[in-house]
């Protein structure tokens, strides 16, 4: 076998395409157009398409909701124009038959609660991910049985549709790509300090409207910085998420 003469400068090389499936694709306007997303889509790890449910009705009035079954209050995005949809962008309308680094996410309240941990096997483990938006009430269940391979939802509180959670996840992922950031330098401290918030940071002037920064911030001890830091760090978590402290 012959040796490679140069280490692969990408040896962790992932790209990702997102398709989204909406009936407000023009909700997504500039979102993917700034920062760590627009870096990775001009470096091509990531391509992102939002697709107008719509496109995939036949009838006159473009129909994508209809009353549910059984009675209630208002409408639920029926199941054809979205197997369509689906369909059209894997290839298969059985989840069975997508290809296996093929998701389909459904955003929804009842889905399981988006997680770093979940953002990172999404980017271990898939190249296409498609995500459908829920809206109104809800989606025909028939949609979550054959065609969702994920059902999440990004907290607990009342979205008005999965637009916003969509933007999130794309966010979350996209950041996490090998070369988004400056990846090296900035995945390490994330484990680093992984389980507390990250700890208070000022920058000049050194007093802003009678506000002082520590002095131990301005003095050169790093011992002494790194000691204030860690806890600064656990001071903040024990007052905004003293959950994070509980566990482990
Ligand atoms: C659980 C609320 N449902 C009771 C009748 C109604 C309902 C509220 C909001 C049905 C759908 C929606 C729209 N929300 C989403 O599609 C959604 C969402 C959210 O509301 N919160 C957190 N994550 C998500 S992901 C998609």
């Amino acid at each position: 076998m012959q040796k490679p003469k140069f280490k692969d400068q990408r040896p962790n090389s992932k790209r990702m395409r997102f398709d989204i499936i909406t009936i407000f694709p023009e909700f997504f306007g500039e979102a993917f157009d700034h920062g760590i997303i627009r870096r990775a889509r001009a470096a091509g790890l990531v391509e992102v398409e939002a697709h107008d449910l719509r496109s995939w009705t036949s009838d006159k009035h473009r129909m994508v909701d209809d009353r549910p079954f059984g009675g209630g209050d208002g409408m639920v995005l029926k199941p054809e124009p979205i197997f369509a949809a689906v369909e059209a962008l894997t290839g298969s309308s059985r989840r069975e038959d997508y290809n296996p680094r093929t998701r389909v996410v459904l955003l929804s309240p009842q889905g399981k609660v988006l997680t770093q941990a979940m953002a990172s096997e999404f980017v271990q483990d898939t190249e296409h991910l498609v995500l459908i938006c829920g809206r109104y009430e809800g989606v025909d269940e028939r949609v979550a049985d054959a065609l969702v391979t994920d059902e999440i939802s990004i907290g607990d509180y009342i979205l008005s549709g999965g637009e916003p959670a969509a933007l999130v996840l794309v966010d979350a992922i996209t950041r996490l790509l090998p070369g988004a950031l400056g990846s090296e330098t900035s995945a390490l401290n994330e484990s680093f300090s992984a389980g507390l918030l990250d700890c208070p940071q000022y920058t000049r002037p050194p007093e802003f409207k009678g506000m002082q920064v520590p002095d131990v911030l301005l003095g050169g001890n790093h011992a002494e910085i790194a000691r204030w830091r860690r806890e600064a760090a656990l001071d903040k978590t024990a007052r905004n998420r003293p959950d994070l402290l509980k566990k482990n």
